[in-house]
């Protein structure tokens, strides 16, 4: 999380200034009207109180003035609002024809983006700054809202239909991502990390298939374990999430729907890449189904990773 603060985030995207302005527009505006309202009811409630018990009002009379302002001031606001607030959304909805694309796929509980490379990472994902980026989403499961308060967009991310939202990031950092759709239980743990680089980093990025940075087998499983999401399901220490945890379980015995299994590299690969082939007993089917566009390369550093879980 980055800092708190009563304000927006700071802002990062192309957008976000015109979604400020529009924000600001109307809070002002409702601080102005507020605190009208305000000192004519102070006001009022002074100069027409009760003084005496006999005390009878005058008849009030209707001020054309009055009743003609207050139907012609809101009425303009609230086209300039409109109009306003129109010509952002479609700024905010209609991607640049050459915009750089990236599928993203929500599922219980956590992100999946795949680049047009054809690499994949999840929960956290990265892109080129200063470049439209538009985001093609669906989901797994259930409705998901995919949020980046930095760029000042959301965008409701639903099954068995696509929905799809755009962004040009215009500073190189790192933004949080949310879910904002309650979608079951671990819906607090869906978030993840956007992180902005320029171009020349992005390239080597792409290039390492979406593994920045290198070090042993070992080390890039473990970064692996946590980009690509297996940490919110396989714990380290022996506890059970929702999958069996990683602790030991190299070399172990499994009982699974297919028989005995010894786990070993293959058994791991396989569980890895077609996760429905053989269920651990004890177990949901919940592994889901989407790391087969991980790299060999990727899946060796995996298996190094969990073999080291002792
Ligand atoms: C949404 C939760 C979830 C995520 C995310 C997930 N898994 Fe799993 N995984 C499971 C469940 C549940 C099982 C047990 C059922 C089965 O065998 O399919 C399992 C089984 C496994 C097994 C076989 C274990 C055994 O004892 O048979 C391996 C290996 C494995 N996962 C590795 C991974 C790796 C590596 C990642 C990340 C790239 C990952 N999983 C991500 C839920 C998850
Ligand atoms: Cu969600």
């Amino acid at each position: 999380m980055g800092e708190t603060s009563l304000w927006h985030p700071p802002s990062a995207s192309t957008i976000a200034p015109d979604v400020d302005a529009i924000f600001n527009f109307v809070n002002y505006v409702s601080y102005v009207f507020f605190l009208g309202v305000l000192a004519a009811m102070v006001y009022f409630v002074v100069k027409y109180r009760r003084r005496s018990a006999t005390d009878r009002p005058a008849p009030v009379v209707e001020s054309k003035w009055l009743e003609i302002s207050w139907i012609i001031v809101p009425t303009i606001l609230v086209l300039v609002v409109f109009t306003w607030g129109f010509k952002v959304f479609v700024r905010m909805n209609v991607a640049p024809p050459d915009a750089y694309e990236i599928r993203v796929r929500g599922y219980q509980w956590n992100w999946q983006f795949t680049y047009p490379e054809g690499f994949t990472t999840s929960k956290n994902f990265t892109v080129p700054v200063n470049r439209p980026v538009r985001l093609l989403m669906d989901s797994q499961d259930v409705l998901h809202s995919f949020y980046i308060p930095a760029f000042r967009i959301k965008q409701d991310v639903l099954p068995n239909r696509y929905s799809a939202v755009w962004f040009e990031a215009t500073q190189v950092g790192t933004y949080d991502l949310f879910c904002t759709e309650y979608c079951g239980t671990t819906h607090s743990g869906m978030i993840g990390k956007i992180t902005v680089v320029d171009q020349d980093t992005y390239n080597a990025f792409v290039e390492a298939g979406g593994d920045v940075g290198g070090g042993t087998p070992e080390q890039k499983g473990q970064r692996l374990y946590q980009q690509q999401g297996c940490a919110g399901c396989h714990s380290l220490d022996g506890s059970r999430l929702v999958g069996p945890s990683f602790k030991g379980l190299f070399g172990s015995t499994q009982a699974s729907s297919t028989g005995s299994h010894e786990v070993d590299e293959n058994y791991i690969r396989e569980s890895i890449l077609s996760p429905g082939a053989s269920i651990a007993n004890g177990y949901p089917p919940a592994m889901p189904n989407n790391y087969s566009t991980l790299t060999a390369d990727q899946l060796d550093g995996l298996i190094a990773f969990i073999k080291a879980q002792k």
